[in-house]
């Protein structure tokens, strides 16, 4: 066979510059070529031949694309795939024949052209290069005619040296971009599949003299409270950086060393400085930290830290991968703002620009390379790239383009050498590469339970009780490892509802020094704007091969709206905590890594039976890291006897920060004073009967079947039936790989979506009415005896529902309360209890005791795949009503109420959020007990203290029309 063309030979490309940090700010100029470029696809790579890199060419039926952006969401139609194509999402697969480096023969192939002109102040002297941050999945490139070379490596910056080719006028920038090359199989990272330039082009000048390169060595002795800059620069520049804040004005490669403030995630300390040299002035952000391993623990500047993370992906729903700066921004202030404290750039370097973020405002980064090979695990990882020296070049080159561009930035910790590659010598060859190059930081890799070739032992999605091993240091493992410390790169799937069981990874991470936190996989959900779905995914674009909405697993919404999960992690990481601390008294402990509490306010306020009483502020001293107080509340305002009472603390930014406005809280805690006092069960009321119906207080039941079927003057358009069942989340499916019972099949399988009511006897008595009834399903020989007693005081009807389960139970169930139609005018609801969001036993952190209302449409959460949502928790009452007319029901004990305009067996057929209609009846459930939500989506199921096993049960509701 013929040589292989360039984009399927596995070198990593030709022609371009050795790698360079990137900075923000130089003195030299720099012409930014975004915009929109001329832009031509073909089907295959060598459909067109090469004709159009040559300056003359007449490009003038060609189409348009915006650079950065990726052509398969742009151009013409609605329709999808568009005119450019379309998206395409696999997991683990790769989505053509594995036969590496080969690829398809249908190689679609955009050819981008851009011409410009010199600004007029462009300097005559120097020189210039193009950089390029990001092109999926490779490039060639020419300037005016002239091939400068090509490269691949989607997300990584690459730079020609162009400046004896530029004119002052008419220059024309070339660049041929396949989708696929032998680099794909190094980028087969669990996202879609997203060709083009996605992020910037850029001119810059080189003025003469200037450094090709320069690395700022800032460390930080906790013990003298000094920090030590050195700004290498290379070749023999002679160069000087100064710092005015801190009066230093030094040569580069000299070392001084000042007392300083510190960097770190909770207080980034930033110096301004500048290192000049030759021709050019750039802007640099000094922070002097130190990173080390001590004793088995992970510290910076002599610190323990706890990683509150997240894995982001670079998502925009309209844009793909190509971010601006404002949606970056966004990212990092919604992440301060819920507490999180760390990022896993999962799975590739993101725009540079990101990191900058990072120091200025304040997160720990484990900058991770642009590589995964994961297809591979499918044949054994035969084939896998990183165990071939054959791609050991291209393995060497991304790691020092991870290493070189961002190697400046103090919010970097860890390097990660890639994502699910197996194991090999390419990546021992990548650590020992990036050791050497920058051992300043530790490198991370989660592939290889050896770790040997990294710094952290780092693990996916194990159980809570794995974790606790591994925090007693009881796991048995290679005896290296076990002075490692622990981490979580990946945890708590956070695919639809859920993750469930966050707070017990939490304890653990609190529990045990060697366990150092973790990050939640995963930030955004990657649902793109879809013509007919809203939100599309896996699947909804033509794709032939694809992985569903598995895509969809962020505590974020594509539009970046916080989803319950991430109301839940902000509430879990919260970095101090407010407890009991008994009589008359709270608990703070400042669970932060460094700072004291000097930069919150605290406030109390007291609630009985869910109304606020009273508020004030809380003087609480400016805890150090670490330490805990008793504080002392005031004396309870004058308050209802027998009422429910508690105490809400907060605590809150006293003053504006980069992220936040002062009053934004960062954490709170409840502390009951009082439980309430329950009244008598009502006096009895006599039921009346006549041919067809039955009369109960304000309760109209039919004769025949002892159904509910009025409230007063309300029509019950569906009396209230046992109701077991719920629209199957993603974390009830479960994942095939993993090894605990799949809860969501076995409940289709038993059948409890379609569950009959066998009734069994309507018995009148003075007192009340009494329905027994069988609850099952066909071909299933377990079922559960129900008995509906309903007695009234004349106003209020009450419902006592007992369940005996029969037969041998051998799955948990999914609910377990009632489910009653009412008139879908009831919009509004009132509630005290739990909220204000969904909440499940494991997902309830964030719920805190109040009163709340909403309308019924604000209590659905919009998972992109409709399913089980939106309960209520802990609920003693609640109100639904319509301007004239409604229904309270109470409950004995609290119960967790759900309210929607579409069944649940609507919502579980429903692939889309559009194909949810509301209908005309509001459908209400009233939960004794719900299952647990779990992470089994990828990660372990439900704990077993979350389960619902079938086991008798017996609650009460009371129901009072509202006229
Ligand atoms: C893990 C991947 O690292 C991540 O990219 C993502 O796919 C995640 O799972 C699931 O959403 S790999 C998994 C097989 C443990």
């Amino acid at each position: 066979m013929s040589a292989l063309p360039w984009y399927e030979d596995v070198s990593p490309g030709r022609g371009t510059l050795p790698p360079r940090a990137w900075y923000a700010r130089s003195d030299a100029p720099a012409l930014s070529l975004n915009g929109d470029w001329a832009f031509r696809l073909s089907p295959t790579a060598d459909a067109e031949d090469q004709a159009f890199a040559a300056p003359e060419y007449d490009a003038s039926d060609w189409g348009t694309v915006a650079v950065p952006g990726h052509w398969v969401l742009q151009g013409k139609g609605s329709e999808a795939p568009g005119e450019y194509g379309g998206p395409a999402y696999t997991n683990v697969r790769y989505p053509f024949p594995v036969d590496p480096p080969r690829v398809p023969t249908e190689n679609p192939t955009g050819d981008h052209l851009r011409r410009f002109d010199l600004p007029a102040d462009w300097p005559a002297s120097g020189g210039a290069v193009l950089r390029l941050d990001g092109v999926e999945s490779c490039a060639r490139v020419w300037l005016n005619g002239t091939e400068l070379g090509e490269f691949k490596g989607s997300r990584l910056a690459h730079e020609f040296a162009v400046g004896h080719l530029l004119k002052a006028r008419d220059n024309v920038l070339a660049l041929r971009v396949h989708q696929w090359s032998s680099g794909s199989y190094l980028e087969d990272q669990d996202q879609w599949w997203l060709p083009g330039v996605f992020r910037d082009v850029t001119l810059l000048h080189r003025p003469e003299g200037a450094p090709r390169d320069f690395f700022v060595h800032a460390s930080y002795d906790h013990v003298t409270g000094t920090g030590t800059l050195r700004v290498e620069c290379e070749g023999d520049v002679a160069g000087r950086v100064t710092v005015p804040e801190l009066g230093l004005d030094l040569a580069t490669g000299e070392a001084v060393t000042v007392a300083v403030e510190p960097w770190c995630a909770e207080v980034p300390r930033l110096y301004e400085a500048e290192l000049a040299a030759g021709g050019e002035r750039v802007a640099l952000r000094v922070g002097f930290r130190t990173v080390a391993v001590e004793n088995g623990v992970m510290t910076v500047n002599g610190r323990r830290v706890l990683f509150r993370g997240v894995n982001r992906h670079e998502f925009h729903p309209e844009r793909g991968r190509s971010l601006d700066l404002a949606t970056m921004r966004e990212d990092v202030e919604l992440m301060k703002r819920h507490n999180i404290n760390a990022v896993r750039t999962s799975h590739y370097p993101p725009h540079p620009a990101f990191l900058d973020l990072c120091d200025t405002y304040g997160l720990w980064v484990i900058d991770e390379g642009d590589l995964e090979t994961h297809g591979f695990e499918d044949f054994a990882w035969r084939g896998n790239p990183v165990d071939d020296a054959r791609w050991t070049p291209a393995l060497l080159d991304r790691a020092a383009r991870l290493v070189e561009r961002d190697k400046n930035h103090p919010s970097v910790v860890m390097w990660s050498l890639g994502n699910e590659c197996g194991t090999g010598a390419g990546l021992t060859a990548m650590a020992r590469w990036i050791r050497d190059r920058d051992p300043s930081r530790l490198v991370h890799y989660e592939g290889d339970r050896s770790c040997a070739d990294t710094d952290v032992y780092s693990r996916m999605y194990p159980p809570h009780a794995e974790v606790d091993e591994i925090g007693r240091r009881a796991d048995r493992g290679p005896a290296a490892r076990a002075q490692l410390p622990f981490i979580l790169c990946e945890y708590a799937h956070a695919m639809g509802n859920g993750p469930g069981g966050l707070a017990d990874y939490q304890r653990l991470f609190e529990t045990y020094e060697r366990c150092q936190g973790g990050f939640v996989w995963e930030w955004i959900d990657h649902g793109l704007v879809h013509p007919v779905h809203g939100y599309g995914y896996g699947g909804d674009f033509g794709e032939e091969l694809h992985d569903g909405n598995f895509v969809c697993d962020g505590l974020l919404f594509p539009d970046r709206t916080p989803s319950p999960g991430l109301l839940e992690y902000k509430k879990v990481v919260e970095p101090v905590r407010i407890a009991d601390g008994g009589p008359g008294a709270a608990l703070v402990t400042n669970g932060h890594d460094v700072a004291d509490l000097a930069h919150l306010a605290f406030t109390w306020s007291f609630l009985a039976d869910g109304e606020t009483l009273a508020t004030g502020p809380l003087e609480v001293p400016a805890l150090a890291a670490g330490a805990s107080a008793r504080v002392d509340l005031p004396v309870p305002p004058a308050h209802r006897e027998g009422a429910e009472t508690l105490w809400t603390v907060r605590a809150l930014l006293a003053a504006d920060t980069a992220w936040a406005p002062a009053g934004h809280e960062v954490a709170w805690g409840q502390i009951q004073v009082s439980a309430p006092v329950r009244p008598a069960p009502p006096t009895r009321a006599h039921p009346s009967r006549t041919s067809d119906r039955i009369t109960l207080g304000p309760g109209v039941f039919d004769a025949r079947t002892g159904v509910l079927s009025a409230l007063g003057s309300l029509p019950v358009t569906a009396g209230p039936r046992l109701d077991v069942w719920r629209a199957p989340t993603d974390n009830d499916d479960g994942a095939p790989w993993q090894p605990d019972e799949r809860h969501g099949p076995l409940w289709r399988e038993l059948g409890l979506h379609r569950m009959r009511h066998r009734t069994d006897e309507v018995l009148l008595d003075a007192e009340g009415l009494t329905v027994r009834s069988r609850v099952a399903s066909g071909a299933s020989d377990v079922g559960l005896r129900t008995t509906y007693r309903w007695t009234s005081d004349g106003t209020v009807l009450r419902l006592a529902v007992e369940v005996v389960p029969e037969g041998e139970w051998r799955v948990p169930l999914p609910r377990l309360g009632v489910r009653l139609g009412l008139p879908a005018a009831l919009d509004r609801v009132d509630w005290y209890g739990a909220g204000p969001g969904e909440a499940y036993p494991d997902t309830r952190a964030a719920a805190r005791l109040g009163r709340w209302e909403a309308t019924v449409d604000a209590l659905q959460t919009p998972y992109l795949r409709p399913q089980e949502n939106g309960a209520r928790i802990d609920t003693r009452w609640v109100e639904l009503t319509s301007p004239t007319e409604g229904v309270r029901v109470e409950g004995d004990p609290a119960f967790a109420f759900t309210a929607r305009r579409w069944t649940t067996e609507q919502l579980d057929a429903a692939a889309h959020r559009g194909e949810l209609v509301p209908g005309d009846t509001l459908w209400l459930h009233l939960d004794h007990a719900q299952h647990g939500i779990g992470s089994q989506s990828c990660g372990p199921g439900v704990l077993p203290e979350y389960r619902l096993d079938a086991a008798p049960a017996a609650f009460s509701l009371s129901f009072t029309p509202l006229g």
